[in-house]
């Protein structure tokens, strides 16, 4: 859609639409990311990330479980590099690493990690209220410059343990963190006077699975958990800056440069070829 951001639609008028075949990142998604008080949060459907879809839900699970504060576990699996493996592209892809960089300032960002997020029928656990840079400040990350991608796998749904979160709350700064169950949760109280402020949001993402939705890591968010028969599962991309290197060595890696994939030769530049006719651009069928 050419014009896709010009204007942000949805409740907060921060969500925009993609559709194929063009997709072109204006300055105005940057300028609805840092207005107060809406989030950072995008849609957009794209067909390379759908067709990945089904791959997905046929992936191997070493996962780990990592129980709520009632014991229930919802299931992680966790990578760093992008491996050269289908998964490996979602990150690489240009809608959505560019997009990232553009919507964190332009300053280059590599891959910190990729998960994937899943909430058995009537098994899963929630995930409690924080804040991603609750965890990534400990890891040595010294300013909240990281950003992530939650594309929907399964429709993800209040009843199915969707995400939820107070809108604009990245704008609060950072919350303590500490344990809550086997994960890290944001002080509570805290966030119950940040509720007051910053409006609470539960996505229904129930029509297209392949949406997703952008997210600075200064976000509170959580999830519930997952009493339906419904399966919930979520892929979820996250970066850092380069320029934000952690400070110390731990579970993630230090910047390492996000190899985005192909790059077309123009030929005027190729010397070792005279170019005939100008060429038709080949629609991919
Ligand atoms: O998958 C979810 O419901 C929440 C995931 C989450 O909070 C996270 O990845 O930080």
């Amino acid at each position: 859609m050419a014009d896709m951001a010009k204007t942000g639609s949805g409740l907060f008028g921060n969500e925009f639409k993609y559709e194929e075949p063009e997709f072109r990142v204006t300055n105005e998604l940057p300028d609805a990311a840092g207005r107060e008080p809406k989030m950072m949060l995008w849609s957009y459907t794209g067909n390379d990330i759908l067709g990945m879809v089904p791959r997905l839900q046929k992936v191997a699970t070493t996962c780990e479980q990592v129980p709520d504060a009632t014991g229930r576990e919802p299931k992680v699996l966790l990578w760093c590099f992008e491996g050269n493996d289908i998964l490996g592209l979602v990150p690489r892809l240009e809608k959505v690493s560019s997009t990232c960089e553009k919507l964190m300032g332009g300053d280059e960002l590599y891959h910190y990690h990729t998960k994937i997020m899943m909430k058995d029928a009537k098994k899963g656990g929630s995930f409690e209220w924080h804040q991603d840079y609750g965890y990534w400040y400990k890891n040595g990350n010294l300013r909240p410059d990281l950003i992530s991608m939650f594309l929907a796998v399964d429709p993800c749904i209040k009843e199915n343990g969707g995400l939820q979160v107070l809108v604009g709350s990245h704008n609060g700064g950072r919350v303590d963190h500490t344990f809550d169950g086997g994960q890290q949760g944001a002080d509570k109280e805290r966030v119950e006077h940040l509720k007051k402020i910053y409006p609470h949001y539960y996505f229904n993402i129930d029509s297209i699975p392949g949406d997703c939705i952008l997210f600075h890591c200064n976000l509170l968010h959580s999830s519930g958990p997952n009493d339906s028969a419904q399966r919930r599962w979520a892929f979820n991309c996250s970066y850092n800056k380069r320029s934000n290197n952690p400070v110390k060595k731990h579970h993630h890696p230090f910047y390492h440069k996000l190899d985005k994939g192909k790059e077309f030769v123009d030929p005027a530049t190729d010397e070792t070829v005279k170019a005939g006719s100008k060429g038709e651009a080949i629609e991919a069928k």
